[in-house]
Parts: structure tokens; C-alpha cells; sequence
């Protein structure tokens, strides 16, 4: 891949949230969500806007086709490092949760997920984590059992703490017509994802280029504060299968509650909607 300097324009959105970040180090992005939801088109978008149309395939990220998720494994995306050594990685990961997958499988995939973040805090020196983005698929006209448990899968890495370090952004804007419709399902979006907005992360409301989506997470520099996957696996030494995320998988039951507690929330929210 072309690496390039980066040099952002002066009115460029990375360019002062890249400023923040020690010199000669790579920023790591990752991006997560639910299989199918856009995470690897996404990126693909912030490739081509970066490099232009004449991208190789070879440097992007593999695209689901079928029902099936095709991402497995993490991937690395770069985009051009800046004349002050600074890069920004973008990362794509396998779907927090599938819904046709055994729960087994289910946790391999959000295990590479959190293995990926524990390799990330040994190398502090070279590489940070910045923000994190997090999808949702914009198209869907409700709500999913799925998405409230890749949502609990998401505050189970973070940890309440980090969840300012969260930029919610929403895919297939293109297949939707009608602003109307656009509206009210932010709206709605808005209040699912209250609890973690609250916390500070932030939710994009509107149409942005993969972009500046990407700048706003290079925007959530918080260095020194370890996510709690991190906190479990790195300072702990817990195992996954120990750690918060992990004992959804270990005992189901763990999953449900929260998922209840959050399907409850759900449900209070809509009959204050609709009476
Ligand atoms: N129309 C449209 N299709 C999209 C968009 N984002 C993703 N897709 C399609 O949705 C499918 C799943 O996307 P993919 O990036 O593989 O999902 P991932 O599993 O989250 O990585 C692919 O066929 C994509 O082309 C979008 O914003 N608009
Ligand atoms: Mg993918």
C-alpha cells in the first residue's frame, strides 16, 4: 500500500485530532459491530477516499457476500502516515455476534476480539488505541434481539469508563429514501444507544463521509485508561473465558440477564413513545 504522508489539509478534521497523539506512532481504530453491518465496506470507503478508485483489491478488505460472515480474522488497514510519523490503522474485525453461529463460535469470534485488544496493550510505545467505532445498520426497520446483545458485548469490552472512547455511526444510508423515515429511525437509535451516550460516546446523526467518522474516533484520545478487557486480560491476567465478555459464553445465563435488563429499558422507552 502507498504510505505516503498523509499531510492533512489545514481545515482537515484529523489533522488537529491527530495532534494530540505522541509523534511516530500508529493509531489504532478498530471497528466493530455486528457481522454484516458494514464494518469492512467501511473501511474499504475510507481506503478509496484516501488512495482514490485505483486501489488494488488485494488492499481491501474482504466484503460479505452471503448471509455467512467472511471477516474471521483481524485485519490491518493503513492509511499514509503524516511528515510527523503519526498513521492511522484502521481495523477491521470479525461481527461481535452473527445470530446464525453456535454461541460457541459466537465467542471464538468476540475471543479474537478481545485477544486483539490484549496484544494492543503490550504495545504502547509503537501503536495506541484511539477511539473505537461502532456500526449499526441504518436499513433495519427494528430493532434485533442481535443488536441489544452486540450492544452488552460492546460495554462488556469497554467497560463503563471507556465508553466515551465510542463513536456510534450508522451504514446504508443509500438504501433509504425517505428523510422522514431517516429521521425517526435515528431518533429511535438515539435512544437504544442512550445508555452508552451517556457515558460519552458519541452518536453520529448525521450522513458523514467514512471519513470524518474515522477523525471523530482519532478525536477520542484518551491515553493511559486501559478498557476493561484490557484491565481483565492485561493487569489481571484473566483468562477470556474469566473476563466480563468472556462469561457471557461461559454461562449463558449471564448474556440473558443483560439482555433483559436492556430489553426492559426497551420496552419503557417504546410505550413512552407510543402511550
Ligand atoms: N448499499 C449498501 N450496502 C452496504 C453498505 N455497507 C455494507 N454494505 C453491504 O453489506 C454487506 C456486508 O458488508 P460487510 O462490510 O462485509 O459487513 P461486515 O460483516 O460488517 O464487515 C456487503 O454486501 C456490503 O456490500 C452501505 O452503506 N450501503
Ligand atoms: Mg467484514
Amino acid at each position: 500500500m502507498d504510505t505516503s504522508a498523509l499531510n492533512p489539509r489545514a481545515e482537515d478534521p484529523f489533522r488537529k485530532a491527530l495532534e494530540k497523539y505522541p509523534e511516530n506512532v500508529d493509531i489504532l481504530i478498530p471497528v466493530i459491530g455486528r457481522s454484516g453491518v458494514g464494518k469492512s465496506e467501511f473501511i474499504n470507503a475510507v481506503l478509496r477516499e484516501e488512495y482514490g478508485q485505483g486501489i488494488k483489491s488485494e488492499q481491501l478488505m474482504d466484503v460479505q457476500h452471503t448471509l455467512r460472515r467472511c471477516t474471521v480474522d483481524v485485519r490491518l488497514a493503513e492509511l499514509g502516515r503524516t511528515s510527523e510519523g503519526r498513521r492511522v490503522v484502521l481495523v477491521d474485525t470479525p461481527g461481535l455476534i452473527d445470530g446464525l453461529d453456535s454461541r460457541e463460535n459466537e465467542g471464538l469470534h468476540v475471543e479474537k476480539v478481545a485477544n486483539w485488544f490484549k496484544e494492543v496493550y503490550r504495545t504502547q510505545d509503537s501503536a495506541v488505541l484511539g477511539g473505537i467505532i461502532y456500526l449499526h445498520n441504518l436499513a433495519h426497520d427494528t430493532l434485533h434481539h442481535e443488536d441489544r446483545q452486540s450492544l452488552l458485548i460492546l460495554k462488556a469490552l469497554c467497560g463503563v469508563k471507556s465508553l466515551c472512547r465510542v463513536v456510534v455511526a450508522t451504514t446504508r444510508w443509500d438504501t433509504i429514501k425517505d428523510e422522514a423515515s431517516i429521521t425517526w429511525k435515528l431518533r429511535d437509535l438515539e435512544e437504544f444507544y442512550g445508555s452508552i451516550i451517556k457515558e460519552g460516546a458519541t452518536f453520529v446523526k448525521e450522513n458523514r463521509t467514512a471519513r470524518e467518522i474515522v477523525a471523530m474516533a482519532v478525536a477520542k484520545y484518551t491515553p493511559g485508561a486501559p478498557l476493561q478487557i484490557q484491565q481483565e486480560m492485561n493487569e489481571k491476567h484473566s483468562s477470556f473465558s474469566k473476563t466480563t465478555v468472556g462469561s457471557f459464553y461461559r454461562e449463558p445465563a449471564n448474556l440473558k440477564s443483560g439482555f433483559n435488563a436492556i430489553h426492559t429499558l426497551t420496552r419503557r422507552m417504546l410505550a413512552s413513545l407510543f402511550g
